[in-house]
This record gives structure tokens, sequence and C-alpha cells, in this order.
């Protein structure tokens, strides 16, 4: 009889540090849909490369959805219900991505997960996330979940020190990560995105972060 190993009763499940779990190709059977779903929010609001306080243009273009989108401007990085571009309410979360987040969230033990900030970041050739932690949430005991979305990229993962060895992870299309315990306050960062093309999402790799951010 052929057995199949990848059936639902084991999806992939890798465990990458203390509380932090890489779920490979968790998301491909919504991949259209996400996608779609990007498009659809970015429409409302649209990528732009926010600056940094440093005053420096981040070289990820960045959109968001759900109640509260996270800026950075030159008074600092924040979480805010108005998208500063259409001086509007961010997007709904669409609801396969709320979906997608907490499914992940549950398979990785955190079972009640309630994102209510989406940020979608969007790598072209060139394009890098250096060394930080997440810190601007208030309750840095809900886990963060990321989706990985077209071109492969390279991401690193630190310990609680800047200083601290960082390893170098591959996040393909479909894989989802989620970031809680321990690791929800380890440095990590994005290599600089090698040229490609994908068949979904073209020369690009885009990245949704799911958060609590209140
Ligand atoms: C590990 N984004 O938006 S996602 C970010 O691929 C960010 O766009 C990267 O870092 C990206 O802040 C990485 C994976 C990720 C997200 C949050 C984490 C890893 C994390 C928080 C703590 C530890
Ligand atoms: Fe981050």
């Amino acid at each position: 009889m052929q057995m199949d190993l990848w059936s639902d009763a084991s999806p992939s499940r890798e465990p990458l540090g203390d509380g932090a779990w890489l779920l490979r190709g968790f998301a491909l059977p919504e991949e259209h849909a996400l996608w779609a779903g990007v498009l659809a929010v970015t429409e409302k609001a649209s990528f732009r490369h926010m600056t940094t306080p440093g005053g420096h243009a981040m070289s990820v273009s960045t959109a968001s959805c759900g109640r509260f989108g996270w800026v950075t401007d030159a008074t600092g990085y924040r979480y805010q219900t108005k998208d500063p571009l259409s001086e509007q309410q961010w997007p709904t979360m669409p609801s396969v991505f709320l979906d997608l987040a907490r499914r992940a969230a549950t398979t990785a033990g955190y079972t009640s997960f309630d994102p209510d900030a989406c940020l979608i970041n969007r790598y072209e050739v060139g394009a890098k996330m250096g060394l930080h932690q997440d810190r601007n949430e208030r309750d840095m005991h809900q886990p963060i979940v990321s989706v990985s979305l077209g071109l492969p990229g390279t991401f690193l993962f630190g310990g609680q020190m800047r200083t601290d060895v960082v390893r170098k992870i591959r996040l393909c299309h479909g894989d989802v990560a989620v970031w809680g315990g321990a690791s929800r306050l380890c440095f990590h960062g994005i290599l600089p995105l090698a040229m490609g093309r994908h068949p979904l999402t073209g020369d690009c790799r885009v990245n949704l972060t799911f958060r609590k951010a209140s």
C-alpha cells in the first residue's frame, strides 16, 4: 500500500529555538488567497519606504492591515490605527490572513493568539533588514507569526544580545514561523534579497508578520 508520509496528521514542524517553530510550506494551500489579500490591502494602503528615526529610508517597503499598523518616522517606531499616507484606518485584515495566523500559532502551541496587526514587508532585489529586536508590542508573551511569500530570503536568527552568534535560515515561499517564548526577544534580520523571479510574486519577497500590538 502506498503511504503518504506528509499527510495531514503530521505537517512539518521544526524547532528553531526556545518557543520558536518553523512550519515549512504551511501557507502553500492558501498561496493564491494570501496573494489576493496582499493585492487588495495594498490597493488601499500602498507599499511605501518609511523613514527610520535615524533619518534613513528603509530598503524594505511596507504596508499594514488590521486595527493597528506599524509605522516609523523621525519621531520613532510605533503602532497606530491610521495610515499616515491615506489618513484613513488601515484596511481590515483579510479573514484568510487571520485564520492562517491562528492555525499556525495553535500548531506551535500558542492557543489563544488574537493578532490585531499585520505588517506586510516587501523586499525587492538588494532590500534587507538589519539585526533588530521587536519590542513595540505591549505584551511580549504573545508570539509573532511570520509568513513568507515569493522569492526566498536568508533570515538571520541571533540571541538575546546583538553580539550573539547568528544562524542563517532560508525562508521560502509558503513557510510560516512562530516566534514565542524566549525567542520572542531574539535579534533577527534579513540579508539583502538576491535577484530572481517567482511565479506568484514576480521579482520580490513578501513577508507578513502577525502581532498582538495592543
Ligand atoms: C524572531 N521581518 O518585520 S519575519 C519585522 O522577513 C521582521 O520581513 C522579517 O523582522 C521579514 O520585524 C522577519 C520573522 C520574524 C519576525 C519577528 C520576530 C522573526 C522574529 C520576532 C522575534 C524573533
Ligand atoms: Fe523583526
